[in-house]
């Protein structure tokens, strides 16, 4: 058991979490191992949320509401992590979530849908039982989607995503919202918007910016969106931990 006083007590919780999935059969091996890198960035970043980790939750969430066909793309680590919090964000913004593996057994897919099922998910796609479509520039059993979600899609928030599937899909023009902690990662790069954050503070973040700015005129919304640069956004978390290692803390 871990010591509530034990200075890296929520650290070691969340890995006790991910260690826990892993046993359940919803975590892949590598998804310790992506648990891991992340963890590294986080402890860099300092472990809560910057001001430009804010402002992306901001225009992810105005263009989440914006969007006419919004999919919430999940995998294993995701699942692992929040997938109360998934299945409420998709709740509020009417979005369909979809299951997509990079590690993809139909044993796995399986035990995903069951969690979200027990979180209160509905029509969860990215099972067997629907039509799929391929995205093109993939190979193999990741280039499937659902016809009816990431393939109709023009958002799709894919957290945790891998280089290769994030460019295929930005290369069939959908907005791509992303939550990576490591801003140099190729899927941080190649998202329309990326959250610098962990996916534990930034979905319960994003819930809340769904909420304050659901009323909001759709221009302003627009404007939101249009007024954000990913590259900038990016260079500001690099600044961000070398500013804090460098004794130039400003949170
Ligand atoms: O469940 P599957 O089969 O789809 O596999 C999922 C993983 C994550 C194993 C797979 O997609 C993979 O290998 O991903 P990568 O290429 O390791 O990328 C994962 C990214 O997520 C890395 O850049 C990590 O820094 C980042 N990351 C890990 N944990 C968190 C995170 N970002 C935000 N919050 C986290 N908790």
């Amino acid at each position: 058991m871990i010591h509530k006083d034990h200075p890296r007590y929520k650290s070691l919780k969340l890995r006790e979490k991910i260690v826990d999935a892993y046993k359940n059969g919803i975590l892949a091996e590598s998804g310790m191992i992506a648990h891991g890198r992340g963890e590294a960035f986080d402890y860099l970043l300092g472990e809560e949320t910057t001001s430009n980790s804010k402002k992306a939750v901001q225009a992810a969430a105005a263009a989440l509401i914006l969007a006419k066909n919004p999919v919430i793309s999940v995998n294993g680590n995701t699942v692992a992590l929040v997938s109360n919090e998934i299945v409420k964000l998709a709740d509020d913004l009417n979005a369909r979530i979809e299951i997509n593996l990079f590690h993809k057994t139909k044993k796995r897919i399986s035990i995903i849908k069951n969690v979200l099922n027990d979180a209160g998910a509905k029509n969860i796609l990215g099972t067997d039982h629907e039509a799929k479509a391929l995205i093109k520039g993939l190979e193999g059993p990741r280039a499937s989607s659902s016809r009816e979600g990431v393939y109709i899609a023009d958002v799709v928030l894919v957290p945790l995503e891998d280089g290769d599937r994030a460019e295929a899909l930005v290369k069939l023009d959908k907005l791509l919202i992303t939550i990576d902690l490591n801003p140099l990662s190729r899927t941080a790069k190649t998202a329309t918007i990326t959250i610098v954050d962990n996916i534990i503070r930034a979905i319960p973040n994003l819930i809340q910016a769904v909420h304050e700015l659901n009323n909001v005129e759709d221009s302003t919304l627009h404007q939101i969106v249009r007024d954000f640069n990913n590259q900038e956004n990016l260079d500001e978390s690099l600044k961000k931990i070398s500013d804090k290692h460098t004794g130039r803390v400003k949170p």
